[in-house]
């Protein structure tokens, strides 16, 4: 913009012709609008928001979005560690926002601005959330998520004689079942301290655990099953098990439940369904945040006032069939989705809920060394086996 504006002082210098001046007061004109564009950042989960959630905001309030995406807590933590200016609004799990509020990450929100934080927000998540940001000082709870397996129904029943062991993680922690889903797909969310604290949970160990020996018996049931799974990675997972080229999946509530959306309308004869096993999972709290780095801050502001709002917010959950946390939009959600247990759990399935809690540097050093092993070892295995 600055270059087309000094190109045309330079043109308007030379000819000083009549046209010349107005096509530089155009231009001028026009940089001062884009000066004064309001603009806000936003870095969030890919398919997380509604189709039209970003531009009918921008319509209401004229600010320009700029919309990025990531695909794990690593992928923005590191981010927010090498360049934690870029963003007005982010979104963590609070798990992984206590880290990052230890780091001196973010600002205090001012609740003043954000009128209906208090009217609209179910106090039983503010107090989940609240055992990751004490008084829920710095964070906007977004969406909560279980985590469970998504698969492909005719693939299993093919594969375990209509009967499957779908309630258990067994079906994807035991050698012998993995071996039978292999060929057509396993599919394992990059997610280490998610999979670390199934697979001790699976072993009837504190998910949490702060004990090396646990972590010892988890890396050897992983590394056990890591060669029968095709790939680790949160990216594809939706379209990979909408259109069966995996067939089961460690996934998140909400993304399955799109799959089995995507496969239904696509027509494709794939049925995928959800399940939280017997042995229970965890739940997770998407929150928004704002770095204390943000050039946008009144901007941002304005975002967050836009989501408590029960209508927005409902359609983002009848869109991306994740639980929001405002007990004002419930009216708005679809009636399957607010009813469905797997995503809107009730008591008797979040008692088999657990949470992740903060783990010190010396653990999370354990389970990146032994998540990094895993790796390493597939792909090794790989190599070894496109070289036979
Ligand atoms: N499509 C991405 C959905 C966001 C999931 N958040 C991850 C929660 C981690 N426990």
């Amino acid at each position: 913009m600055l270059r087309k504006v000094l190109l045309n002082v330079v043109m308007c210098h030379k000819t000083k012709g009549i046209s010349q001046i107005g096509i530089l007061i155009v231009s001028l004109i026009t940089l001062q609008a884009y000066a004064d564009q309001k603009q806000l950042y936003i870095y969030n989960w890919s398919d997380y928001m509604g189709p039209e959630t970003i531009s009918q905001f921008e319509q209401k309030t004229g600010i320009k979005v700029t919309y990025d995406t990531f695909n794990s807590n690593e992928e923005l933590e590191h981010f927010l560690m090498t360049q934690p200016a870029k963003y007005d609004l982010v979104v963590p799990t609070s798990n992984f926002l206590a880290k990052q509020i230890d780091a001196n990450i973010y600002q205090p929100l001012d609740k003043t601005k954000l009128p209906s934080y208090l009217k609209n927000l179910d106090p039983d998540i503010l107090e989940m959330v609240s055992k990751d940001d004490p008084e829920n000082t710095y964070s906007l709870p977004y969406m909560w998520i279980s985590t469970g397996i998504g698969y492909n129904v005719d693939e299993l029943n093919k594969r375990f004689n209509n009967a499957p062991p779908v309630d258990s993680w067994a079906l994807l922690f035991e050698p012998n079942n993995a071996e039978k889903l292999a060929d057509c797909g396993i599919a394992w969310l990059e997610a280490p301290s998610e999979l670390f604290a199934l697979a001790l949970n699976y072993l009837g160990l504190d998910p949490n655990s702060a004990t090396s020996e646990d972590y010892v018996k988890v890396s050897n049931l992983l590394s056990a099953v890591s060669p029968y799974v095709r790939y680790i990675d949160s990216t594809n997972l939706i379209d990979d098990l909408a259109s069966g080229k995996v067939c089961v999946a460690i996934g998140w509530s909400g993304d399955i439940y799109q799959a089995m959306d995507k496969a239904a309308q696509s027509n494709n004869g794939i049925k995928i369904d959800y399940v939280i096993p017997k042995e229970g999972t965890f739940a997770s709290f998407d929150v928004f945040a704002i770095p204390k780095t943000a050039k946008n801050v009144d901007e941002a502001y304005q975002f967050l006032n836009y989501l408590l709002e029960p209508k927005v917010i409902a359609d983002i959950s009848n869109y991306v069939y994740y639980a929001n946390p405002n007990l004002a939009a419930t009216q708005f959600v679809d009636e399957a989705i607010a009813q469905d247990p797997n995503i809107y759990p009730p008591k008797n399935v979040l008692e088999h809920l657990f949470a992740l809690t903060l783990k010190s540097p010396r653990i999370e050093r354990a389970i990146l060394r032994t998540w990094a092993d895993i790796l390493e070892s597939r792909s090794l295995a790989n190599l070894s086996n496109e070289m036979n």
